[in-house]
């Protein structure tokens, strides 16, 4: 520790029902045109486009980017479709590869969508109360497939970081979209 580095404790109020933190360091929305090529029906996307939707809001703390902190922040996803796949959130890598994350569902439905970059794939339920752990290695997006807000609290090491690219390059194999008013896992086609 440096006499530059002395982390303090932080406390923040969380409004769990839109995911807003009192005081965030850094709030920000995702809109459709920043994501609209990882949808399937690229025809929907553009016609969306005309309005181009907030897709997902994400309120964050911004602390010590070291091994021996956390980040955490709200991530809420906006119920709706681009086409019949429900919105979600790009999803990352992150960049130190072995970091883990936790999420804690507190509002909403949906799935948590994971890949290796090996190719394995896992998908868990998010419901309110429960927690997905995303192990070191494991690509995450999460799926609302709700119609209210899906909201999480998650968790990760400080010096995580953010890898976009490579699962924008590689893309996730599986689709969640809806089929006779249902989510359905769908594999990627093409
Ligand atoms: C989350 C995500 C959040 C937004 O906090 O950053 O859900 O998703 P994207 O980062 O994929 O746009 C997280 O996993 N942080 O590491
Ligand atoms: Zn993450």
């Amino acid at each position: 520790m440096t006499d530059s580095y002395f982390p303090k404790p932080v406390d923040v109020k969380i409004n769990m029902t839109t995911g807003e933190l009192d005081s965030p360091d850094n709030a920000y929305d995702r809109k459709l045109s920043q994501m609209y090529t990882m949808y399937e029906d690229q025809e929907a996307a553009r016609e969306l486009l005309k309005t181009d939707p907030v897709i997902y809001k994400v309120y964050e703390k911004k602390l010590p980017e070291l091994p021996g902190e956390l980040q955490w922040c709200m991530s809420v996803t906006l119920p709706g479709k681009v086409g019949r796949e429900y919105y979600m959130t790009k999803g990352h890598y992150h960049a130190v590869r072995e970091t883990a994350e936790i999420y804690l569902c507190v509002a909403g439905e949906g799935y948590m969508l994971m890949e290796t970059e090996q190719g394995e794939v896992d998908i868990k339920k998010m419901r309110p109360n429960t927690c997905v752990y995303v192990p070191a290695y494991w690509a995450h997006r999460s799926i609302n497939t709700g119609g209210s807000l899906l909201i999480s609290f998650c968790v990760y090491p400080g010096h995580a970081g953010h890898d976009y690219g490579s699962m924008e390059t590689r893309g996730f194999q599986k689709r969640v979209v809806e089929i006779d008013g249902k989510p359905v896992i769908i594999d990627r086609e093409g």
